[in-house]
C-alpha cells in the first residue's frame, strides 16, 4: 500500500485502513459528521495541511507551537503506515457456521442468579437457569470470567487461570454446567482475559520477587531510575499517586517509565518500593500487563487455552485483545492524541505492531485445532480494522466487537446526554453495506460496562413503562433482523433499564471510583456525581430480579422483569432462527431519512421489510406493505400476527414514536 505523508490528501488517507478509523475516530471524538469527508474540497486537502488548520479546533489550544502539530502529524503517519494489508470486502452468500445462526447471551455470573443466598450469583444459579435460556431461544451463552481472582475488577483480575474462583462454585459444577449447556443442543464460551494478569498471579509474584526469574519478562518491569524515584507508595503494591508528567522522554527521575494513562485513572504504572522497580498496567493497580513479545507468554497462554478447549468448550471471547501487543521501548504517548482520546499511551497499543501476528498465532495454535469460535473486544477499532481481523482469510478472529455505536459522536459514556437513534442507523448501514460477506458483524447494545442502551435514548425510561416498552422494542427488532450475532445481555430481556443511585456508596465500580475521584478535583460533587451516574457499570451489573435481594440493598434497587418484554424476545429469537433471510440475507437500504430506517432483507425468494420511526414523534412511513404484496409479521403498537386477517391488515400509514413493524413477502 502506498505510504502516507504529510503531503498525501485526505482522500488517500482515508482510503487507507487504518487511516479511515482513525480519522472517523478523531472525527466521532470531536463531535463532527463524517459526511464533512465526503466534500471534494475536504478530500483533496493534505493532511499536513489539515493538521495545521486543526489548531483552529479545541483539538489545539490557542499558540499551539507547530513543532507540537508536527508530532501529532507523524504519530498518527506512523500509525496508518504500520499496516501493509487491506481487506477488499466481498459480495458473496456468506460461508454458514454455527455462531452465525446463533443468538448469544452475555451472562454476568456475580449478579445473575444466586443459588445459595449468598448474595452473589454463582455457577449452580446458571445451571438452575439452563432451561429458561434455552426456552428463550438463546443457543449460545457467554460467561464473564469466573476464574479464582482477588475479584479487584470483578473477576477481571485473573490469580489462577485454571481454577474456578470459590464464590461462583468448583470445577464439578463449572463440569456439569458445560455438560448441561450441551445436552441441551447450546455452546458454551469463556472470557479469555490475556493482556492482563491479576498481581497476585504467581508468575507476576515470581517476577517480582526475583528479578532473576524467568517470569520477570512475562510482564513489562522497568528499574526506577536513580535516588528519589517512584510517586506515592502504599504498601508493596500500589501506583504512585496524581497524574503522570504529560510531556518529554528524558529519564525523569521519580516519575513513571512513561506518560500512559491506565484506564482506570492516574498513571498506568505501578512503583513497587521495596524492589525500586514500576511495572505497566493499562486497567486496574492489580491487573499487570503481559508481555506478549515474550514467546513463553505465548505458549504458556494457549496451554491454558487448550485446557479449556479439552474441557469441550466451544471458544471465546476475549478481553482487549487488541492491547496485546505494544510498541516496542513503550514510548511515550502523543499529549494532543491523549486529550482527544481521554488516555494517554493509546497509539501505541490499540493497534500494536504485532496485533494480526498474535491474532493469527492465537488462531493456529490454539482455536483452529479445535474448530473454536473466537469474538475479540476490540475498543477503537473502526470497520476497518475490524475487517483486518475477521475476514475469513486472513485466518485471524471470527468476530470483534467494535463500541463506535454505543455513544453518539462528540460523547463518553460518562456524559449526560441523548442518544440520536440517526446515529444508530448510519453507523449500522455503514457496516451492512461495506463490512463485506466475509466478515461477520456482532449486534449488541449492551454488555456488563455499559450503562443500558434503552436510558441512553431516553432516560425518562425508568418511570415511563410504555416509553420504556417502545424502545426495547425497536431496538430488539433492529438487534434480530439486522444482519449480524445478536449478543443479548442478561436483563436485556426482562426489559431492565439503568438504575437511579443515589450516591457513590451505593457504586462498586473500580472504575467509576477512580473516576468519581478525579471528578471531585475540578467540579463540585453534585456534577462529579451527575457524570458517576450517567457512566457507572454498575448498572448492568445489579443482581438481575429474580433473585431473593440481599438485606444490605434497598429494595428499589431491584427492577421488575417486564414479561411483555420478554415474550418480545423470544418471539422475534424464534423468527429470526427459522428465517434465512434474516440470518445470511443481503441487507438494502429503503428509506434513511431523519427518523425513517427502513431496509430489506432477502434471501431465497423470501423477503422482509423493517421499517421504524427512530424519533419520539410520528413521522409518515414511505413503504407501503400490501400495495407491494407484503403480509406484516409484527407491529409495535399490535404485537406479533397470529391470523390471516392480522397479518394483512394495512396498519395506518404514520409510524409511531419509535414504533417498528416487520413485513414479509
Ligand atoms: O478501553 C476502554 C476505553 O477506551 C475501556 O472502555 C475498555 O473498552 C473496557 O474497559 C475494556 O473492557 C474489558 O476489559 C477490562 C474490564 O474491566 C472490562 O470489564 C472488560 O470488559 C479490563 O479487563
Amino acid at each position: 500500500m502506498k505510504k502516507i505523508t504529510e503531503n498525501s490528501k485526505l482522500s488517500e488517507v482515508w482510503a487507507t485502513p487504518v487511516g479511515h478509523d482513525v480519522f472517523a475516530k478523531i472525527l466521532m471524538q470531536m463531535g463532527i459528521s463524517e459526511k464533512v469527508i465526503k466534500a471534494p474540497v475536504v478530500r483533496s486537502l493534505k493532511l499536513g495541511k489539515i493538521m495545521r488548520l486543526a489548531k483552529h479546533t479545541p483539538l489545539f489550544e490557542k499558540g499551539t507551537d507547530p513543532a507540537v502539530i508536527d508530532k501529532v502529524t507523524q504519530a498518527i503517519i506512523h500509525v496508518i503506515n504500520s499496516e501493509p494489508d487491506e481487506v477488499v470486502p466481498k459480495n458473496e452468500a456468506p460461508k454458514p457456521a454455527w455462531w452465525k445462526e446463533a443468538v448469544f447471551y452475555q451472562i454476568y455470573p456475580r449478579s445473575f442468579k444466586d443459588s445459595n443466598g449468598d448474595g452473589t450469583g454463582d455457577l449452580r444459579g446458571i445451571i438452575e437457569k439452563l432451561d429458561y435460556l434455552k426456552d428463550l431461544g438463546v443457543n449460545a451463552l457467554w460467561l464473564s470470567p469466573i476464574y479464582d481472582s482477588p475479584q479487584d475488577d470483578n473477576g477481571y483480575d485473573i490469580r489462577d487461570y485454571r481454577k474456578i474462583d470459590p464464590m461462583f462454585g468448583s470445577m464439578e459444577d463449572f463440569d456439569e454446567l458445560l455438560a448441561g449447556v450441551h445436552e441441551r443442543g447450546m455452546h458454551l464460551i469463556m472470557d479469555l482475559v490475556v493482556n492482563h494478569t491479576s498481581d497476585e498471579h504467581e508468575w507476576f509474584k515470581a517476577a517480582l520477587a526475583d528479578p532473576e526469574s524467568k517470569y520477570r519478562d512475562y510482564y513489562f518491569f522497568r528499574e526506577a531510575g536513580g535516588a528519589g524515584a517512584g510517586g506515592e507508595t502504599v504498601e508493596n503494591s500500589t501506583v504512585s499517586g496524581g497524574k503522570a508528567p504529560a510531556t518529554g522522554n528524558q529519564l525523569r527521575a521519580g516519575a513513571p517509565p512513561n506518560n500512559w494513562d491506565s484506564f482506570f485513572s492516574g498513571p498506568a504504572w505501578n512503583y513497587y518500593k521495596d524492589q525500586n522497580v514500576w511495572a505497566l498496567h493499562l486497567f486496574s493497580k492489580k491487573q499487570m500487563d503481559l508481555n506478549w513479545d515474550n514467546p513463553n507468554v505465548r505458549e504458556d497462554v494457549y496451554d491454558m487455552i487448550r485446557f479449556w478447549l479439552d474441557k469441550g468448550v466451544d471458544g471465546f471471547r476475549m478481553d482487549v485483545i487488541n492491547y496485546i501487543s505494544k510498541e516496542p521501548g513503550l514510548p511515550d504517548g502523543d499529549p494532543t492524541i491523549g486529550k482527544l482520546m481521554n488516555f494517554t499511551g493509546v497509539e501505541h497499543y490499540f493497534y500494536g505492531p504485532r496485533m494480526h501476528e498474535y491474532f493469527h498465532e492465537i488462531h493456529e495454535k490454539a482455536f483452529a485445532p479445535y474448530n473454536a469460535f473466537s469474538v475479540g473486544e476490540t475498543p477503537g477499532f473502526g470497520m476497518k480494522m475490524a475487517q483486518l481481523a475477521t475476514a475469513e482469510e486472513r485466518g485471524e478472529l471470527d468476530m470483534i466487537f467494535s463500541f463506535d455505536h454505543l455513544e453518539t459522536p462528540g460523547h463518553v459514556r460518562y456524559d449526560d446526554y441523548r442518544y440520536d437513534l440517526n446515529y444508530l442507523r448510519d453507523y449500522m448501514v455503514d457496516w451492512m453495506q461495506n463490512y463485506g460477506s466475509q466478515c461477520w458483524m456482532s449486534l449488541f447494545y449492551n454488555n456488563h460496562d455499559n450503562p443500558r442502551m434503552a436510558s441512553k435514548v431516553d432516560p425518562r425510561v425508568g418511570n415511563d413503562p410504555v416509553l420504556r416498552r417502545r424502545i426495547q422494542t425497536l431496538l430488539a427488532v433492529l438487534q434480530f433482523t439486522l444482519r449480524g450475532t445478536p449478543f443479548v445481555y442478561q436483563g436485556d430481556e426482562m426489559g431492565l433499564v439503568n438504575y437511579d443511585f443515589v450516591g457513590i456508596d451505593e457504586l462498586s465500580d473500580v472504575e467509576v471510583r477512580g473516576f468519581y475521584k478525579q471528578f471531585l478535583e475540578t467540579m463540585t460533587p453534585e456534577a462529579a456525581w451527575e457524570k458517576a451516574l450517567c457512566g457507572t457499570r454498575d448498572h448492568a451489573r445489579e443482581l438481575l430480579p429474580w433473585n431473593d435481594f440481599p438485606a444490605d440493598r434497598p429494595d428499589r434497587l431491584n427492577q421488575q422483569a417486564d414479561p411483555e418484554i420478554e415474550k418480545l424476545y423470544k418471539e422475534l429469537i424464534a423468527l429470526r432462527a427459522g428465517s434465512p433471510a434474516l440470518i445470511y440475507g443481503g441487507f438494502a437500504l429503503l428509506d434513511g431519512r431523519k427518523d425513517h430506517f427502513c431496509y430489506m432483507r432477502g434471501k431465497d425468494g423470501t423477503s422482509y421489510v423493517v421499517d421504524c420511526n427512530l424519533g419520539a414523534h410520528t413521522v409518515k412511513s414511505s413503504f407501503d406493505g400490501p400495495i407491494q404484496g407484503f403480509r406484516l409479521v409484527f407491529d409495535t403498537t399490535k404485537g406479533f400476527a397470529r391470523t390471516e386477517e392480522q397479518a394483512l391488515r394495512r396498519p395506518d400509514d404514520r409510524l409511531a414514536p419509535y414504533e417498528a413493524r416487520i413485513w414479509v413477502k
